[in-house]
């Protein structure tokens, strides 16, 4: 099918924090490359973000930072705008789900399909925290996975093994709110019946011609019709999002993801008052890129809306990306294990294309990736420099020396094999690039790119121009052979710019003022053309377009993880570790990044002496802080046949929220003692790695509270 035009989206971050460059990688890179691709070759593309400002990710967000869910979005709006905009993502618009116009027609698409009666309207006992007054959905419950175990997973989600979940599925939940255990209370909803759509989805993405789409994205949306769908509800109890424009719908609601995909749409008629050819005119091509985590939303639950609704094109292509782990470990922003793009900017100012360039070349395009500062530099040295920028640096330098300083003439009756197969793969590498863009295999594309300049660079090597140019005393008639050569080298420089230009666009610039071209030169109808400088035209002197990496600068951005993972674990340790503890003896050490925590053996005892410990499983209920004691949580631990109150001075490693749930070992016949007034009655046990972090001493599976450790 010939598409008119192109409607490209990236998936809207949450304005809940700022963008890493596993979100460049995984979103929002490939897709500018895509549109770059397209604007350069004049196709009609609008290009679609903005940051998703609703959710329990902000209310969160807001709680953490003690402000209000306006200021979280108002701050993080603005800077990741800023750092999209610093490395180069060219969207047409950079909206937002808090105005007006989306509040508008997200609630339109509510009420359509609310007229329709698409909506079952249910009421259901759920989730209540009566000491916040709030119903708990998603992130605002924590619990045991009931696939895996793990004991953080969300109301929505186990973000460990990926399974989706619901807040009842859930074992031990708890509130991520407080402390409390929370109760069954009836609320109202309106669901959307996703399992009315899933003979029509399996016809679309199954039998349909989906074969287009990439495998990781496919085998999830199979696996999920496959298990079979289930009605879902598209509305919350919540005092912050899109109000449910429906009178007997006070505090409720739009659910984030019933909001956030209509957040294109809004964002486009923001855009342009032509929003509706990009939106309902079959022969516009909508592509969404995102990351994995949000596939099922996009392939699943938002096209059915669409359907539901009607009128509206239906996306061609979803290619999500894996993930990018950093130094061979996940990212992990509460650990602030990451490299924030708002840094990076600061840190190497000048130096965006780099970073593109990396993140490209080493794309997590088909499976998960690891970008480590080590590779970021060899990739730069090794590829951009030594070969990209060496060619166009030795082609301008030589074209001043031999040439004086313009454009030679090309004499096509001297011209040689080596000179007539390198314009030939001038030809065919604009049309791999080509082929590679299209199908969204963007790694492919810039690998095409730099074999072409590495080819360059070894036609230059075989031709030695400047050896050539030592014989011209006794043969001046040589200089024909230099001005071939440096004429393909500096077409071929030209090209070079308009490849590179959708994923290096800072470079492809300086490459044209250095060529004194304008940038319209860049469009891809040029690729492929041997006469885009024109004979005799006086060209600038070389800039470089690259700098070397230097090894300072890495052991620095290494050195910065590191510090940046100690001061999210704070660096102060206390020892011993077992943690009732006192708070004025405890014996500090400063846990320095070469400094092991000292393990100091002790003195041999006996089977009798160990036995008189008395140590059990302990399920933590409450955890909260100890005023005026920044080291101290107050624990309420489920004993089994009894709560018991402890306190421990594990404050500065754990928030209070984070820990509800977890099962403890606890040392349960020690002397109780007061600290602040409170008394404890016994201890928990931690383990300390050598960096300092504590982790819990938990048993493996879940153990009924009270079980003797022996
Ligand atoms: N904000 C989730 C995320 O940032 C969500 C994407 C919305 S796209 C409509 O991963
Ligand atoms: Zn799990």
């Amino acid at each position: 099918m010939d598409f008119k035009r192109y409607l490209v989206t990236a998936a809207l971050p949450y304005a809940n924090g700022p963008v890493h460059i596993g979100h460049l990688a995984g979103c929002y890179l490939p897709a500018d490359i895509y549109v770059r691709y397209l604007r350069a070759r004049k196709r009609d593309v609008k290009f679609i973000c903005g940051t998703d400002e609703h959710g329990v990710p902000i209310t969160i967000r807001a709680m953490k930072e003690g402000i209000t869910p306006q200021d979280v979005v108002d701050k993080y709006h603005a800077i990741i705008k800023e750092s999209f905009a610093d490395i180069g993502i060219s969207f047409d618009i950079f909206s937002r789900t808090s105005n007006k116009i989306h509040a508008e027609t997200s609630q339109a698409f509510f009420m359509n399909l609310f007229n329709k009666g698409v909506f079952d309207e249910r009421e259901s006992e759920q989730y209540y925290d009566e000491s916040k007054g709030i119903f708990l959905a998603d992130r605002y419950i924590i619990g045991t996975c009931p696939v895996c175990g793990n004991n953080n997973a969300y109301g929505d989600q186990c973000e460990k093994c990926g399974s989706t979940l619901s807040p009842e599925q859930l074992l031990n939940p708890h509130s991520a709110l407080s402390s409390a255990v929370p109760v069954k209370r009836k609320t109202k909803h309106w669901y959307f019946p996703l399992d009315k759509y899933e003979e029509w989805l399996k016809e679309w993405i199954v039998d349909g011609k989906r074969d287009e789409w990439k495998a990781n994205v496919y085998g999830q949306c199979k696996s999920w019709i496959d298990s079979g769908l289930q009605p879902r509800a598209m509305t919350r109890d919540s005092t912050w999002g899109v109000p449910v424009p429906l009178p007997d719908a006070k505090g409720k609601v739009l659910y984030v993801w019933f909001d956030a995909p209509i957040g294109y749409i809004s964002a486009t008629k923001e855009l342009t008052n032509q929003w509706s050819d990009y939106w309902c005119e079959k022969d516009t091509k909508l592509v969404h890129f995102i990351g994995k985590d949000n596939i099922v939303f996009h392939c699943i639950i938002f096209p059915a809306m669409l359907k539901a609704h009607g009128g509206f094109v239906l996306p061609e292509n979803v290619p999500a990306n894996e993930f990018l782990n950093i130094e061979g470990e996940k990212v992990s922003t509460s650990r602030n294990w990451a490299v924030w793009v708002n840094e990076y900017v600061k840190d190497f100012p000048d130096q965006q294309d780099t970073l593109r360039y990396v993140l490209c070349a080493n794309a997590p395009e088909n499976k998960d990736n690891d970008f480590t500062w080590k590779d970021f530099q060899d990739r730069i040295n090794n590829e951009l420099v030594n070969i990209f920028g060496n060619f166009v640096n030795r082609a301008f330098v030589l074209m001043h020396k031999l040439c004086n300083g313009r454009v030679p003439k090309l004499h096509i009756d001297l011209m040689d094999d080596a000179d007539r197969a390198l314009m030939q793969e001038i030809m065919n590498s604009k049309f791999k690039v080509q082929n590679c863009l299209e199908h969204y295999k963007f790694r492919d594309g810039l690998f095409e790119v730099i074999d072409l300049a590495r080819r360059a660079n070894k036609y230059m090597q075989d031709k030695q121009p400047w050896i050539t140019a030592k014989t011209l005393e006794e043969t001046p008639a040589n200089q024909a052979l230099i001005d071939n050569c440096l004429h393909i080298c500096l077409q071929l420089t030209a090209n070079l710019a308009i490849l590179a230009n959708p994923f290096l666009p800072f470079t492809a610039k300086k490459m044209c003022y250095m060529m004194k071209v304008v940038d319209r030169m860049l469009e891809w109808e040029n690729a492929g053309k041997m006469d885009l400088l024109k004979i005799n035209y006086p060209l600038r002197a070389p800039e470089l377009l690259f700098r070397k990496i230097e090894d300072t600068e890495v052991a620095a951005q290494v050195e910065k993880l590191r510090n940046n993972l100690k001061q999210a674990i704070p660096a102060k340790m206390e020892t011993p570790i077992k943690t009732q503890e006192k708070t004025t003896e405890t014996v500090k050490t400063e846990a320095a990044p070469e400094t092991q925590i000292a393990l100091v053996k002790k003195a041999e005892i006996s089977i009798d002496e160990f036995s008189k410990m008395d140590l059990r499983v302990g399920t933590i209920l409450k955890a909260e802080k100890v005023e005026k004691a920044d080291k101290l949580l107050k624990l309420e631990l489920d004993m089994g046949d009894e709560i018991r109150t402890v306190v421990s001075g594990i404050a500065l490693h754990f928030k209070p929220e984070e820990i509800i749930g977890k099962q403890v070992t606890v040392v349960a016949n020690l002397a109780p003692r007061k600290m602040r007034g409170i008394e404890s009655k016994g201890m928990i046990l931690m383990a300390q790695n050598p960096d300092g972090r504590l982790i819990f001493v938990s048993p493996l599976e879940m153990a009924s509270p009270g079980s003797e450790v022996r």
